[in-house]
């Protein structure tokens, strides 16, 4: 029996787990924990960063496993050029593309100290990678600020340390450094200044484009001009 964060309301209980009108149980809060008391499987799993439960894939099998997955494109099958409110409570599916959604990484990584790995492939099969040994993601009130650091390159090369401090921005809340509005010139959100290195919420343009920095962007691997074929942000927490 692990130590209780909080008491669970009944309401948010799994179908056929009793108990009323609290129980005294731990909800799942991460992959971490799937891997250590659930299983030790790539897969879909629902988690419960707060106690609203969301669905997420866990990578068992990357560098060790145990990882979260917050952000990921491998096909262009969804939309991501959406406004504030989906990025805030985030969208798409756990088996395929989707946004965890920025209050979900914020109360995943305000509880615990978190390390970032984003995976990423071209269309011509070659993969890398970069990490970060430490990410958080700050409240709402501070503009879901990005807060990393502790960079190690994993062929990728490093196009996010730029981006650390600044506030999430969206075509319709623009908290960006920039005179314009960045994710509205650049079709994308993220955590913008003036305006990025990376843009991995882009269009998916699938390669080489003539459209600069508007694809699935990591600049220091495929400059400005190449939108990536797959790309996934995934944390970890740091023991
Ligand atoms: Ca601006």
């Amino acid at each position: 029996v692990k130590p209780l964060d909080q008491l669970v309301p009944y309401s948010v209980l799994p179908a056929g787990v009793h108990c009323s009108p609290r129980c005294d149980i731990s909800l799942t809060v991460d992959c971490d924990e799937i891997y250590k008391n659930i299983s030790t499987k790539s897969s879909v799993y629902t988690i419960y960063p707060g106690i609203t439960p969301v669905q997420v894939f866990c990578d068992m099998d990357t560098d060790g496993g145990k990882w979260t997955v917050i952000q990921r494109r491998m096909d262009g099958t969804l939309n991501f050029y959406r406004p504030w409110k989906q990025y805030k409570v985030g969208f798409g599916n756990g088996s395929g593309e989707y946004w965890l959604g920025l209050e979900n990484m914020h109360l995943l990584t305000k509880k615990r100290r978190y390390e970032l790995r984003v995976d990423m492939e071209d269309f011509g099969g070659n993969k890398v990678f970069a990490k970060y040994s430490s990410f958080s993601v700050g409240s709402e009130a501070d503009g879901y600020k990005l807060h990393v650091s502790g960079f190690k390159n994993g062929g990728a090369g490093d196009s996010l340390l730029g981006h650390s401090r600044h506030k999430f921005s969206t075509f319709d809340k623009d908290q960006d450094t920039w005179s314009k509005n960045c994710a509205s010139h650049f079709y994308g959100a993220f955590w913008y200044s003036d305006c990025h290195s990376a843009s991995i919420n882009g269009v998916y343009l699938w390669g080489t484009t003539s459209h600069y920095a508007t694809g699935v962007i990591w600049s220091s691997w495929k400059g400005y001009h190449y939108s990536l074929k797959a790309v996934a942000m995934k944390i970890r927490p740091v023991s």
